[in-house]
């Protein structure tokens, strides 16, 4: 599937060899930008298919997209931690599709959680995909009832581009990105319904002012929710599990 935006072509990227030319973008005529809209509308037809089976099976899924080191897998982790912590008390069954140009890191560190991950690697993709998510699901065959976790690759432009066929999606970045971040990428921010803003342990030491971040937010996406929390010290993971637990179905 091709970006409509940058032009990367992950299908191309998973067939790659190394040495093979990375990244070609597209010139932005009018041939181009009926092949974008057609790439998208099939995007999409296999998003709401996505919608259809995960909907059938009970299953919510959460797009979780936001910098690279925003702390995504930091989050994941530690949301295993705490449901392992709460065992019995509401915590629909977890598993996790994770994306990533290369390697199987962030599902070994799911893994070692003791949660149920697939590594979805896109080459030289920038962002999941409705198709690798319809794979992905196939590979990881969430019981009915679960809650998948996507965690898209890092990146603050293109995922935003594509339904994966999602229920909700959830923005991600970290105090140490800058309090810029929803001004500079704001499609990403306005079409979500959380943004979690993590890494609030190194506040102390830094001079990101949240109140611009979060007033930003607020004039891009009037209806947005937004936590604070620090994935790897467990502050606000609270309000996290609270979030999730509303959304996830049960039985
Ligand atoms: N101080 C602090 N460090 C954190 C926190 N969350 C994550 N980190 C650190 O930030 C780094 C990146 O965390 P990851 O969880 O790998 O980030 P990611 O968003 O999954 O990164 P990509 O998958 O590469 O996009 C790691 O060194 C984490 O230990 C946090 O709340 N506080
Ligand atoms: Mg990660």
């Amino acid at each position: 599937m091709m970006c409509g935006h940058c032009g990367c072509s992950s299908e191309k990227a998973r067939l790659s060899e190394p040495g093979v030319e990375a990244h070609s973008h597209l010139h932005q005529d009018g041939d181009s930008l009926h092949l974008q809209q057609a790439l998208l509308a099939g995007n999409d037809e296999l998003a709401l298919h996505n919608r259809q089976w995960l909907t059938a099976n009970q299953i919510t899924c959460i797009n979780l997209m936001g910098t690279p080191g925003a702390g995504k897998t930091q989050l994941l982790e530690a949301t295993f931690a705490y449901a392992h912590t709460q065992s019995g008390t509401g915590w629909p069954p977890m598993a996790v599709l994770e994306g990533d140009q290369q390697t199987q890191n962030d599902a070994r560190r799911i893994q070692a959680c003791g949660g149920r991950a697939v590594q979805i690697n896109t080459g030289t993709g920038c962002h999941l995909d409705a198709q690798m998510i319809q794979a992905g699901l196939a590979s990881l065959a969430p019981r009915p009832g679960s809650l998948v976790l996507v965690e898209n690759v890092g990146n603050l432009v293109c995922p935003a581009l594509f339904d994966l066929g999602e229920q909700h999606r959830v923005a991600m970045m970290a105090v140490t990105d800058g309090e810029d971040k929803p001004e500079k990428y704001p499609h990403l921010f306005a079409g979500c319904e959380l943004v979690v803003i993590n890494k609030i342990d190194l506040q102390p030491y830094l001079n990101v002012d949240l109140k611009k971040t979060k007033a930003s937010l607020r004039r891009l996406n009037p209806r947005v929710e937004i936590l604070e929390l620090s994935a790897s010290t467990g502050e606000g993971l609270e309000s996290w599990r609270d979030w999730l637990l509303t959304r996830a179905h049960h039985d």
